[in-house]
C-alpha cells in the first residue's frame, strides 16, 4: 500500500528555474566581473545537467572554451556556486519564489491522510530549507522526515540514488513510495529507482519524454483552477 510521497523540488514544488536559479547564477557572473548572461532560451539547454556547479562546468566547456581560470574551472565553479547560493537563497529569503499552484495543499492533504513525506533534489541542502521556511513555515521542516539534497550521493539524478538515498534512510521501499517529478533528468531518475512517477510539466519540461510516468499533469492545481491530464488516467 502506499505510505510515501517522496518530492522532487526544482520546478515540481516551485518553479525555481527561470526567474530564481538563472538570475542568481547570472548575479554571480556580474559580481565577478564576467559579462556572461544566461538567457531563458540558453537555459533550457544548461538544465540538460543537473547541479549548478556540474552546469556551470557544462556551460564553459560549451560555451566559453576558451575560458581558463588559473584556479582552475572546479575551483571556480565551486567558487560561482557559493555565490549564486547566496543570491539565491536571498530571493527565497524575501519570498520571491512561491510553491507552485496546489502544491500546498497536496502537502497538507498528504499530512491529514497519514503519509509520510520526503524529498530527493540535486539542489543545494539550505535552497530547501530556505524555500519550505519561506513559503510553509518553520514547522514544515519536521514535516519531511528526509530532505535528501545535493552532494549527499556523487552522482546526481538522472542516476537514481538519490531517490535510493532518500528510500533508506526512511526504510521504506519503492513499492510504497509515490515520486513527484517536472523533467527528464528526473522522471529518468526516479523510475531508474524503481519509483511510479506522477509528473506536473511546467514550460522547460512540456516536451520532454514522460512515457514512463503514471500520470503527467499541467499543474498540482486547485478545487477552482484544476490542474489538465496530459497522459494517464487520474482516477486510477
Ligand atoms: C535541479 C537542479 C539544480 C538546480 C540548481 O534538478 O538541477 O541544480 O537547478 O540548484 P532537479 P544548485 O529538480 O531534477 O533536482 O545550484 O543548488 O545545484
Ligand atoms: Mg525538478
Amino acid at each position: 500500500a502506499l505510505t510515501t510521497l517522496l518530492f522532487d523540488v526544482d520546478g515540481t514544488l516551485a518553479d525555481t528555474e527561470r526567474d530564481g536559479h538563472r538570475v542568481a547564477f547570472n548575479k554571480a557572473f556580474a559580481e565577478a566581473g564576467l559579462d556572461w548572461d544566461w538567457t531563458v532560451a540558453m537555459y533550457a539547454d544548461l538544465l540538460s545537467v543537473t547541479g549548478g556547479k556540474e552546469r556551470i562546468r557544462f556551460f564553459v566547456d560549451k560555451y566559453q572554451p576558451t575560458f581558463a581560470p588559473a584556479e582552475g574551472l572546479t575551483e571556480f565553479a565551486a567558487r560561482m556556486h557559493k555565490r549564486k547560493t547566496h543570491y539565491y537563497l536571498a530571493m527565497l529569503q524575501d519570498g520571491e519564489i512561491p510553491l507552485r499552484n496546489g502544491a500546498a495543499r497536496l502537502i497538507h492533504e498528504a499530512r491529514a491522510a497519514g503519509l509520510r513525506l520526503g524529498i530527493a533534489t540535486t539542489t543545494t541542502p539550505e535552497n530547501v530549507t530556505y524555500l519550505l521556511r519561506a513559503t510553509l513555515g518553520e514547522e514544515s521542516l519536521g514535516w519531511f522526515e528526509c530532505i535528501a539534497a545535493g552532494d549527499i550521493v556523487p552522482a546526481k539524478k538522472p542516476a537514481p540514488d538519490i531517490y535510493q538515498y532518500a528510500m533508506q534512510q526512511m526504510g521504506v521501499t519503492p513499492e510504497e513510495c509515490l515520486a513527484f517529478e517536472d523533467s527528464d533528468n528526473g522522471i529518468r531518475s526516479s523510475t531508474a529507482a524503481l519509483l511510479k512517477t506522477v509528473v506536473t510539466v511546467n514550460d522547460y519540461t512540456r516536451e520532454h519524454d514522460f512515457s514512463k510516468a503514471v500520470l503527467v499533469l499541467d499543474q498540482f492545481g486547485e478545487p477552482d483552477a484544476p490542474f489538465t491530464v496530459l497522459q494517464g488516467d487520474a482516477g486510477d
